[in-house]
C-alpha cells in the first residue's frame, strides 16, 4: 500500500485532457483487470494498490471524465453505479459496513480522470479523512 502523499503527489500530476485514459483500455479489455462485476454500462474491478482488505473501483464504459462533468443526462446511470458498488459489496461480504469515495478533480485527489467509485471495506474506517 502506497502511502497517501504519493497518491496526492500522482493526483496533482494528473493529466485533466478529455483523452481516454487507462479505465479505458480496462473496459475494452485490451489491458486486464481483475473484474468483479460487468453489464451494458459499467465495470467493477480490484483496485490495483489496495488502500484497505478489500478496495474495488466501479466506473461506467462511457468515458465520463470526473463526477463535476456528469450532467442530468447521466442521473440513472450515477444511481446504477452506486447500486453495482453496493450489490458488489455485499457479494464480497463486507456485511459491517465499508466506505464510498468519489474523488473529484486536484483537491479531490483524482488521478484517473475517468469517473470511479472507489469502495473501500474489511476494517474499520477513519474520519475524517486525510
Ligand atoms: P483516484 O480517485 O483518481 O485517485 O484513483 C485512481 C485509482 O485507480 C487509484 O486507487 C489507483 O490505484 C487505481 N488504478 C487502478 O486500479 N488500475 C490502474 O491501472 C490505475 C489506477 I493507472
Amino acid at each position: 500500500q502506497s502511502s497517501g502523499s504519493d497518491e496526492v503527489s500522482k493526483a496533482q500530476n494528473a493529466v485533466q485532457s478529455g483523452t481516454p485514459t487507462i479505465f479505458s483500455k480496462i473496459v475494452d479489455k485490451s489491458i486486464p483487470a481483475d473484474i468483479l462485476h460487468e453489464d451494458e454500462e459499467c465495470l467493477a474491478f480490484y483496485d490495483v494498490n489496495p488502500q484497505a482488505p478489500v478496495h474495488f473501483l466501479v466506473i461506467p464504459k462511457c468515458p465520463i471524465p470526473m463526477l463535476s462533468s456528469a450532467t442530468k443526462n447521466e442521473q440513472v446511470l450515477l444511481g446504477h453505479l452506486l447500486l453495482v458498488a453496493k450489490i458488489t459489496a455485499e457479494k464480497l461480504g463486507l456485511y459491517e459496513g465499508y466506505r464510498i469515495v468519489i474523488n473529484n478533480g486536484p483537491d479531490g485527489a483524482q488521478s484517473v480522470y475517468h469517473l470511479h467509485i472507489h469502495v473501500m471495506g474489511g476494517r474499520q474506517m477513519d474520519w475524517p479523512p486525510g
